[in-house]
């Protein structure tokens, strides 16, 4: 295997960042949902980062000692890191490095089937890079290479960097015509009278499988991340007028570049006249905590907290006889971060439990 796929991941934590036992652990599991292997972890606390490294410089030292030791071709950091962190950590240690933001647009790209979801994963890329690139020409040829001026006043470096800013510019006009197209198919299917009801929530909750059941649909299901990008539209089953539709997952901590790159996805939320929000509440308190948190922050960032919504608490076959006590966790800490009552119905969408309670409450509040 190339090396480039063994990887030494690495978290810094500081004050400010909860959980973080959780959300390394998460980050391993997406970090092999992209297809690397593991082979050294290492962690820092500090009060707060480093400007030029992240992490403090010995800790840089002990980084590139283990990924020597173990093989490493890549270092992938929890943090996301400035385009100069990125830099610098890359001249120091020899080695690709990559953060967060890069590895979930890594797990989305083996993920992305049709042309819409590679653009907008191609944009989300440039967001990143334009500013990596300038920065790297710079400090690696600037001093060097003589920079020649153009006309206007620009170094040589530029057209590298020109280049991806015109190919940026051209998704954008792309990505445009995508999102005006979906919302005069949205408007239409309004016009006809349909009520849209989008499946919304973290990754690998369930909400495909939902969606296949309450349709008959048979879409891609699968206990890796990000299974679905694009959105997926089919009647509720039993109803003429219901449309309903399956969406991308939610992660903690998405930078808000990923979510606008996302924003013709983000418009079959916006639009719905009803939310699903499916949580999987076989997940023990702390991770289920963290979800509902990470969730409830894109909510309300995007101004989602303002639909109504039905909370579906799916997977309750893995639960059996502690279902009761789930679902008051659930209910405190759904308040305790929406600051909301919810309606929550329980059910299991792969053993098709309590469908029929979740499509009557459905109706009612269409
Ligand atoms: N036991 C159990 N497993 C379930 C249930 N619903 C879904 N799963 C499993 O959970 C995993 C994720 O299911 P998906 O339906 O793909 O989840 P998703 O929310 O669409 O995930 P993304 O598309 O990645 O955001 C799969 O392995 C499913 O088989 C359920 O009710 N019970
Ligand atoms: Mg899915």
């Amino acid at each position: 295997m190339d090396p480039e796929y063994y990887a030494v991941v690495a978290m810094l934590v500081t004050p400010k960042i909860a959980d973080w036992k959780v959300k390394f652990s998460e980050f391993k599991e997406l970090t092999k949902a992209a297809g690397y292997i593991i082979v050294g972890e290492i962690s820092q606390f500090r009060q707060s980062p480093s400007s030029a490294f992240l992490f403090g410089k010995g800790k840089v030292e002990e980084i590139k000692r283990l990924a020597e030791e173990r093989g490493a071709g890549t270092i992938i950091v929890w943090n996301e890191l400035k385009s100069i962190q990125k830099l610098n950590l890359e001249r120091s240690i020899g080695l690709r490095v990559i953060d967060r933001y890069e590895l979930v647009l890594e797990v989305f790209q083996r993920n992305a089937g049709d042309k819409l979801s590679k653009m907008q994963i191609e944009l989300a890329y440039l967001e990143k890079l334009i500013p990596y690139f300038k920065l790297r020409e710079r400090v690696l040829h600037g001093s060097k290479d003589k920079p020649f001026f153009k006309a206007g006043g620009e170094y040589g470096w530029v057209p590298k960097v020109a280049w991806l800013r015109r190919r940026r510019s051209k998704l954008l006009k792309e990505i445009e015509a995508e999102l005006n197209k979906k919302v005069t198919e949205i408007k239409k299917r309004k016009d006809l009278g349909f009520k849209i009801v989008t499946i919304i929530g973290y990754y690998n909750a369930g909400k495909t499988s939902l969606f296949n059941a309450l349709t008959g649909e048979n879409k891609l299901v699968s206990p890796q991340p990000f299974t679905t990008l694009s959105s997926k539209y089919s009647r509720l089953r039993g109803t003429g007028n219901v449309l309903l539709v399956d969406t991308i997952g939610f992660a903690s901590d998405l930078n808000p570049k990923i979510i606008s790159s996302f924003r013709v996805n983000l418009e079959d939320m916006t639009e719905a006249h009803l939310l699903l929000w499916v949580i999987d509440i076989s997940e023990e308190d702390s991770i289920l905590e963290m979800k509902i948190k990470a969730t409830t922050e894109i909510l309300k960032k995007t101004g989602l907290l303002e639909k109504p919504v039905i909370v579906v608490a799916n997977k309750i076959d893995l639960v059996k006889n502690t279902l009761n006590t789930r679902l008051e966790f659930l209910k405190n800490t759904l308040y305790k971060y929406a600051g909301t009552e919810y309606k929550i119905v329980a059910v299991s969408a792969k053993t098709n439990t309590h469908l029929e309670d979740l499509i009557n409450t459905i109706l009612e509040a269409c």
